[in-house]
């Protein structure tokens, strides 16, 4: 496979500080590795705003979505247009609402495609701004691909500027919804609310928790979710890096406990990528701010070089 990086430096969908640096980090990580990694591939950075971080918040509800709606477009756009060249998007992201728009250009550019999402991810970010406990909108990533409001659970009321918004993100490209919620498996998922465990129920949701992945091993867990999406024809893999354990993930925005080893991500994934529907990989939520060793980023280095030399191989 032909592999195209597509650089992400924004963070305009996290509370916390820092995660637009992160691509910087993983490259700096390469760096230190003495590894010319990066020289290797032809690699397009989206131009992003960070500096809307300082305009005051229309809604609390969903912060920020006027700039998440450009970011959404640039980076579709971006992917869509890589997927149309023949070349293999790799999106290295700053924090995780990029996925949402990383979706919607697979789609644009295969709008017949059946795309299964594998979600590796500490959380479900399925949250809307109905249901949000945060208005953080990388904690929605994944809803906006599904086009749910989940309004039945609503606990907050919108304004119709920031509904307009949010119809804008389910809608891009005109295909809504991109994805089916039976194609969506998280593996390690451990922090989320109620109204995301419903949705997770309501479509059937696959979730392979830490214990299940350390019981039968990553190979036997490879095997078992390629099965179950089996109806795709396309699959998408989105790791963000707070799947780790938190022992290990000091620097992203959210680590939680009980999270992936280093070896069993890396396995996972690399097992993953021998399969030809997976057709693009997304690193998310680094955020070197929080990390003096810079070992998170480091791990998602070795995570994405060991992939990659997968893909390449096929
Ligand atoms: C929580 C935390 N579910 C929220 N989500 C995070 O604010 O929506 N997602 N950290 O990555
Ligand atoms: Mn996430
Ligand atoms: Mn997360
Ligand atoms: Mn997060």
């Amino acid at each position: 496979k032909n592999i195209k990086l597509i650089e992400v430096p924004s963070e305009i969908g996290a509370g916390t500080r820092g995660a637009s640096l992160g691509v910087d980090a993983i490259k700096i990580a390469a760096l230190d590795f003495m590894s010319n990694f990066f020289v290797h591939f032809p690699s397009e950075k989206i131009q992003t705003e960070n500096n809307i971080l300082f305009e005051p918040i229309s809604s609390p509800y969903a912060k920020r979505v006027r700039g998440i709606c450009t970011m959404y477009e640039r980076v579709s756009k971006s992917v869509f247009n890589t997927i149309k060249n023949s070349f293999f998007p790799v999106v290295l992201s700053g924090d995780h609402s990029t996925s949402g728009a990383t979706i919607a250009g697979i789609k644009m550019a295969k709008p017949a495609a059946r795309i299964g999402v594998i979600w590796i991810d500490a959380h479900a970010d399925l949250h809307t701004p109905y249901t949000t406990p945060s208005g953080n909108m990388h904690g929605m990533a994944l809803a906006t691909a599904l086009a749910e409001d989940n309004i039945e659970k609503s606990v907050h009321e919108l304004d119709k500027e920031t509904e307009k918004y949010w119809r804008h993100l389910q809608n891009l490209g005109g295909i809504s919804p991109k994805i089916l919620g039976e194609d969506i498996v998280f593996i390690s998922l451990r922090d989320f609310e109620r109204e995301e465990k419903s949705l997770i129920e309501k479509h059937g949701m696959k979730v392979i928790t830490t214990a299940e992945v350390r019981r039968k091993g990553p190979e036997n867990i490879v095997r078992s979710v390629i099965r179950y999406l089996s109806d795709c024809t396309d699959i998408y893999i989105s790791f963000d890096v707070d799947s780790l354990d938190s022992s290990i993930s000091k620097g992203t925005g959210t680590p939680v406990s009980n999270g992936l080893r280093e070896r069993e991500v890396e396995d996972l994934i690399s097992k993953f990528m021998q399969n030809r529907k997976i057709c693009c990989f997304e690193i998310t939520e680094v955020n070197p701010t929080l990390d003096k060793e810079n070992l998170m980023a480091e791990i998602a280095f070795n995570i994405l070089q060991r992939s990659v030399n997968v893909l390449m191989m096929n």
